[in-house]
């Protein structure tokens, strides 16, 4: 395995990552997340039988469920102090020592209350066919103070007068949108601060310089995995616009988002579902019924159980789209796809996969830049046989049937880029590794 490695969602979320950074981290010292907040859901399966547990994780890096990985958070994410602390007494009641593994950088934007409810009221009034689906966790919002240089940070925790002045700043602002403009309850200035002081003490000794610690990290030879939360399709400039979510979610956020120079990235790995699932609003041309037994977009919704983790909705599905996946490759500089769920497509006879678009009587080989263009875009497919055979939990390429096989040999070339690992089924020995 090449030395840092940066794990990255090629899709609309969703694929997988937190299995696979869970995998490589018998390879690592260290995880960073470098961007997003608790709208991510990492689902990790760590242990076989009676002892196996699943864990989900919203802002804590994945490494978190291993011994002695240190987790790093970094100045490219919007953090929920109350939500942190909440997700580190559940993992501690599970028996995992965090505090001492777990550093945050003082750079991160605070989610606060007026955060969350100009995220909720934005998305109630928007008409039911504009609505962006958020999560409703403040992700936006909060992006929107960090940009605007308005942001109260980590770092402002630690100097109570000057940030109770600030609060009561944003707040006033926040409120007179949240009032006069969206008919909806002001958030509670008093109440805020309050909580905020509280939540200080407990993440102080937890507040570190994560450039410079990575920077030694990497100097004395810890390998290090940046993760990724949603996905490149979802990124604020390179998605489907307006319909994305507020952070960058490409492989160059991971230098930006954790304050590392990119000399300091090996290698990125392409994490992808070997169909295509999206939660939320927006266009998705390979979508498919999810709601009619017998169609395969059922088998994907039911069989991948394909449902938000942190929402609970049910993720729309549909077929492998590799001229997303193309746009998406280069963006990134993928060096290698690493492609999950192919157990879910066993026994569907046939598989379509889109290797373009119509586009306004045009061919296009290529997702199409913003929201408009990619709702217009009628997909082209090739059609691939299917295989009978159960794929779950082979860890041999060998071992695949010789359809699987070929199907996913003819998503590297549609996508161009080598395909060097499958992951076949949620635990860590469930993988096959072709590089
Ligand atoms: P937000 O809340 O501002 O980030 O929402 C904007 C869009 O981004 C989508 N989004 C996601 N898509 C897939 N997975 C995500 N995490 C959860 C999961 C989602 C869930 O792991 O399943 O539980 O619903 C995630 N987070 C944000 C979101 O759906 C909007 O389309
Ligand atoms: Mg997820």
């Amino acid at each position: 395995m090449s030395k840092n490695v940066v794990v990255i969602g090629t899709q609309w979320g969703d694929e997988g990552k937190g299995k696979i950074v869970d995998w490589l981290t018998d390879h690592a010292q260290g995880v960073v997340r470098f961007q997003g907040g608790h709208n991510a859901g990492h689902t990790l399966v760590i242990g076989q039988g009676d002892d196996q547990r699943e864990y989900k994780l919203n802002l804590v890096p994945s490494g978190i469920v291993r011994e002695g990985i240190r987790c790093y958070i970094g100045n490219g994410v919007v953090l929920d102090a109350g939500h942190l602390l909440e997700e580190i007494a559940g993992l501690e009641k599970e028996g995992i020592e965090v505090r001492s593994r777990l550093k945050v950088s003082p750079g991160c934007p605070l989610i606060l209350d007026c955060h969350v409810k100009l995220d909720k009221a934005r998305e109630a009034a928007r008409g039911i066919d504009k609505k962006i689906g958020t999560t409703g966790k403040g992700i936006g919002p909060t992006y929107e103070d960090k940009v605007a240089r308005r942001a109260l940070r980590v770092y402002d925790l630690f100097f109570p007068e000057r940030f109770a002045e600030k609060l009561k700043e944003v707040f006033d602002y926040h409120n007179f949108v949240l009032v006069n403009y969206l008919n909806a309850e002001p958030a509670d200035y008093e109440a805020q601060l309050k909580l905020s002081m509280q939540q200080a003490e407990a993440i102080r000794p937890m507040v570190a310089d994560i450039s410079a610690a990575l920077y030694e990290a990497n100097k004395a030879g810890d390998r290090l995995l940046f993760e990724g939360a949603q996905g490149t399709l979802l990124d604020v400039d390179h998605g489907t616009y307006p319909y994305v979510t507020s952070s960058n979610c490409v492989s160059g956020q991971a230098s930006a988002g954790s304050g590392v120079g990119p000399g300091m990235l090996h290698y990125v790995l392409g994490i992808t579902k070997a169909y295509t699932t999206r939660v939320g609003g927006g266009p998705f041309p390979s979508e498919l019924d999810i709601e009619t037994e017998d169609c395969p977009g059922y088998q994907m919704s039911t069989k991948g159980r394909e449902i938000g983790t942190v929402t609970r909705r049910k993720r729309r599905c549909g077929w492998f789209d590799a001229a997303a996946l193309r746009r998406s490759a280069r963006i990134n500089g993928l060096t290698g796809l690493c492609i999950t769920k192919l157990d879910v497509l066993d026994g569907i006879a046939e598989l379509d996969i889109c290797t373009g678009y119509e586009l306004d009587g045009q061919l296009v080989d290529m997702l199409p830049v913003g929201a408009d263009d990619v709702a217009r875009c009628v997909p082209i497919y090739e059609t691939m046989p299917g295989w009978s055979e159960s794929t779950f939990g082979i860890s041999k390429w060998e071992e695949l049937p010789a359809n699987a096989r070929a199907y996913l040999r003819r998503l590297e070339v549609l996508c161009e880029v080598p395909v060097h690992i499958v992951s076949t089924g949620p635990e860590r020995d469930e993988t096959i590794v072709l590089h």
